[in-house]
């Protein structure tokens, strides 16, 4: 086992893998920008190491600086996280030749299945059935004689890169050629890669996850799947497990699907595929991720598994402990954003001046919050990580509202209200879910200024209020101590009032 690992990445999920190594007994290495001097991911670790300043592209995106730093520390592996260097094949093949354990798949399995096009070939060669689509195409004329075979609307994506980036519905050959100059730029800004496939348009489907994790032995293990379709301009929201629409027959298919995939390439370490899967619970491959997923914790809460922990156990030789998981309950994971849903969801940034967290039975809280935290435009909105479990759908649903309602961050906006606002969605309740359900159940929400109800409240405060003032106090009520700490001693109501944000 590694005595030492080093976590290349920052905040919740840095904390999260801090916290693994705590429990396995590895002493765990952290990096950090100036940025995140005072961050918890570097309170809470064992070591931590300035890896450089605040643009991500000097500090944690510095795969030299990073290895540097892990070979100074005396570090035997090296455990990406998500985002920035997680599916870097050659950051994961340079910590391999520096002698460092990568805590992933093999940097040749990154690099087959980063290529979208690559992956593609390679699940249909293993006879797993694809979204109807095309190989790369490398001029507009290919394009376009492509997106006629496959008949629109059809997406445009970058073969280099999954997610949300370079990608674009096009609903008509007249849009095609824009669609692909502005897929090719932002694919070759966010990826390095401008190359480009096209896909058949599926609307409406289901975004459907299955989590693996695979050993050095061969023994691959279905983890159970994760509904995803909860996503707004691409960037997941809010994740749940099980789905609402895979039976168990399903189940059995996309787990069968997983593992053939997993076979055929050789996989090793926790991986997920991506589904599409239609109204007749017909699944289609989308693409295959070769990291740990923001959206982890739902699985962990229904499966019991320790995803990070076994990950890195993996990593270190060992066996996967166990063969069939089963899940139990329902998990629902709603990832908390420092965006203002009232102003188009743009970033928030500022001092969180004070957070307090929820709890209870069947409520997990993944962050690195803490008061006086600097919301900065250098890194990604995500700040939390709200997941809550149930015996049944509804009563996550259920504990989701309670603690979205009970979760206080003051002094930047988030994004609860919309969350709070999907968790009473009747479709929402009744599982009606597919990839258009933000567009069709959220498009048209008054997301600017508020609700008529809470203007009408606010109205009747604010006649309250001057009535009060200008009688002085009500009958029957002592006056104004003169003793100043009662005066500024709040009461429950006023507090509510005066120090919290409101969450709805
Ligand atoms: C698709 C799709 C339908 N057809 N591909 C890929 C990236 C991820 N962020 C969303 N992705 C999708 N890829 C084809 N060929 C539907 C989605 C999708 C989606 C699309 C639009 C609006 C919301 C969505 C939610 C989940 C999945």
């Amino acid at each position: 086992m590694f005595k030492k690992l080093l976590i290349a990445n920052r905040g919740e999920i840095a904390l999260r893998i801090v916290r693994a190594c705590r429990e396995i007994g590895i002493t765990a290495v952290t990096i950090y920008s100036e940025a995140d001097r005072n961050s918890l991911h570097v309170r809470h670790a064992d070591e931590a190491y300035l890896v450089g300043p605040a643009p991500a592209r000097e500090s944690y995106l510095n795969g030299g600086r990073i290895i540097e730093i892990a070979k100074e520390a005396g570090a035997d592996a090296v455990h990406p996280g998500y985002g920035f260097l997680a599916e870097n094949a050659d950051f994961a093949q340079a910590c391999v030749d520096a002698g460092l354990t990568w805590v992933g798949p093999s940097p040749e399995c990154i690099r087959t299945l980063g290529d979208k096009v690559q992956a593609r070939k390679l699940m249909q060669e293993a006879g797993i059935p694809v979204v109807p689509g095309s190989e790369e195409v490398t001029s507009q004329g290919k394009a376009a004689s492509a997106a006629t075979r496959i008949g629109y609307p059809i997406m445009v994506k970058a073969a280099a890169g999954g997610g949300g980036r370079g990608i674009r519905t096009v609903y008509r050959p007249q849009e095609l050629p824009t669609a692909l100059e502005a897929a090719s730029k932002e694919a070759a800004s966010a990826f390095g890669h401008g190359a480009l496939y096209l896909e058949k348009f599926l609307d409406p489907v289901r975004h459907i996850e299955m989590q693996i994790i695979a050993d050095g032995r061969g023994n691959v293990v279905p983890l159970g799947e994760r509904e995803c379709s909860i996503q707004r301009r691409h960037q997941k929201m809010i994740e749940e497990a099980p789905s609402t629409a895979v039976s168990p027959k399903l189940r059995r298919q996309l787990e069968e699907m997983a593992l053939r995939a997993a076979r055929a390439t050789g996989y090793t370490s926790v991986g997920t595929l991506e589904f599409l899967v239609d109204r007749k619970g017909r699944a289609n491959f989308l693409e295959m991720n070769t990291r740990l997923q923001v959206e982890h914790p739902v699985t962990e809460m229904v499966t019991g598994v320790d995803l990070v922990a076994d990950q890195i156990l993996v990593a270190a030789g060992e066996d996967i402990p166990y063969r069939e998981v089963p899940m139990q309950g329902w998990a629902i994971e709603c990832r908390i954003a420092a965006e203002d849903p009232f102003n188009d969801f743009l970033p928030s940034v500022g001092t969180v001046s004070f957070v307090s967290v929820p709890g209870g039975p069947g409520v997990r809280v993944d962050s690195a919050l803490y008061d006086g935290l600097e919301i900065s435009y250098y890194y990604d909105p995500l700040i939390a990580k709200l997941c809550t479990w149930g015996r049944t759908r509804l009563e996550a649903i259920q504990r989701m509202r309670r603690a979205l309602r009970e979760f206080k961050i003051v002094g930047i906006n988030t994004n609860i209200p919309f969350h709070l606002q999907v968790m009473e969605d009747s479709h929402f309740i009744q599982g009606k879910l597919d990839t258009g359900f933000v567009e069709k159940r959220f498009a048209g929400r008054k997301e600017n200024g508020l609700r008529e109800e809470q203007v009408a409240l606010l109205a009747a405060a604010v006649l309250a209020h001057r009535k009060g003032s200008q009688r002085g106090p009500a009958p029957g009520r002592r006056p104004e101590s003169s003793d100043w700490r009662r005066r500024n001693r709040p009461g429950r109501s006023e507090a509510g009032a005066r120090g919290w944000q409101r969450s709805t």
